[in-house]
């Protein structure tokens, strides 16, 4: 039989890719600094016309993406956990702007061979998400975690993650998440900016730190926004089904899909920890007491109720 007639897995095809993976540069869109493969296409993403059906989950990188996921992945399939296993994440649920060397498909690609409606992933702050999502009334689902334990998840990624510019320390990494020099830019203004358009394009706004205290209410608000009605033994299953410990064995939601040259293992897991306040094991009194001073200044024209403990 010739090989090339066998489908390559997102897997192989990454593997396939791992002497073109290094720490790509950032390049700045409209003022966000981006990976330089999104940057460079930035004229074919923000042209993307989504279909009215299609549905978006955005957050700020390590904010609940792969968590909210697995749960509207869940919920569309009648909280079957086989079928949520037919491919990894990024797969079932293409990453919009995500650009990497070749044979690894970009998002745009994946999309294209998929028929609405489509569930889309995007990390892009509000004023950056491709125009045809707003006229077409498309749904959207943004999460957000609190600013310290979104930086620490944050700092952890980078350091093992070979496509994510270099972390350096953790006391100038602070800085740099506080001035917004990370990809995807400012933590403050992407809260923010789809907070504040929140009810004027209906976009549900979710809480990790809510999905962490009580998940069967959280999965109920996702269940009502998709007019979708589960019996409550379907959204109690989807509740342990989404679980830290179980998606962390779940080698279709955990990132073990990507090969160690990319996202390496040996550095920190990109299933890591999961918790609301770890940063306490991060911050010295002194970096918390000069992060929240400098937090209450960012943050001083919005009222986002964001909680570091439950
Ligand atoms: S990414 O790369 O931006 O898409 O990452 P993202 O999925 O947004 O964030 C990764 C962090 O979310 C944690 N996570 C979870 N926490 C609790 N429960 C579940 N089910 C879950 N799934 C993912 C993951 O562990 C990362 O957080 P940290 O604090 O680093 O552990």
């Amino acid at each position: 039989m010739d090989k090339k007639e066998e489908p390559m897995t997102y897997s192989d095809a990454v593997s396939k890719a791992a002497s073109a993976i290094y720490r790509f540069p950032l390049i700045e869109v409209e003022g966000i600094p981006l990976r330089s493969w999104i940057a460079n296409s930035w004229s074919l993403i923000s042209a993307f016309q989504p279909d009215p059906s299609d549905l978006l989950i955005a957050t700020y990188p390590k904010a609940g993406m792969t968590w909210t996921q697995e749960i509207v992945d869940l919920l569309l399939h009648d909280g079957d956990a086989e079928v949520c296993k037919r491919a990894p994440t990024d797969v079932r649920i293409p990453f919009l702007e995500i650009q990497s060397p070749p044979p690894i498909p970009s998002g745009l690609d994946l999309l294209k061979t998929m028929k609405p409606p489509r569930v889309i992933k995007t990390h892009l702050p509000i004023q950056l998400v491709p125009k045809g999502f707003w006229e077409n009334k498309c749904k959207v689902i943004y999460v957000a975690r609190n600013a310290k334990d979104n930086l620490v998840s944050y700092y952890h990624f980078d350091r093992m993650n070979q496509t994510q510019p270099e972390p350096g320390p953790w006391d100038q990494y602070i800085h740099k998440f506080m001035k917004g020099k990370l990809p995807w830019g400012s933590w403050y203004d992407h809260v923010k900016g789809y907070w504040r358009e929140k009810e004027n394009r209906n976009i549900l706004y979710l809480f990790f730190e809510d999905i962490k205290e009580n998940p069967h209410r959280e999965i109920l608000r996702i269940m009502r926004y998709l007019d979708l009605s589960l019996p409550d033994d379907i959204i109690d299953k989807i509740v342990q089904l989404t679980s830290f410990e179980v998606m962390k064995d779940n080698p279709m939601a955990n990132y073990t899909f990507i090969p160690n040259t990319v996202f390496d293992s040996s550095i920190s897991l990109f299933m890591r920890k999961g918790e609301v306040g770890d940063w306490i094991n991060h911050f010295t009194p002194a970096q918390s007491k000069m992060f929240d001073e400098d937090y209450t200044r960012q943050m001083a024209d919005v009222d986002i109720p964001f909680r570091t403990s439950i």
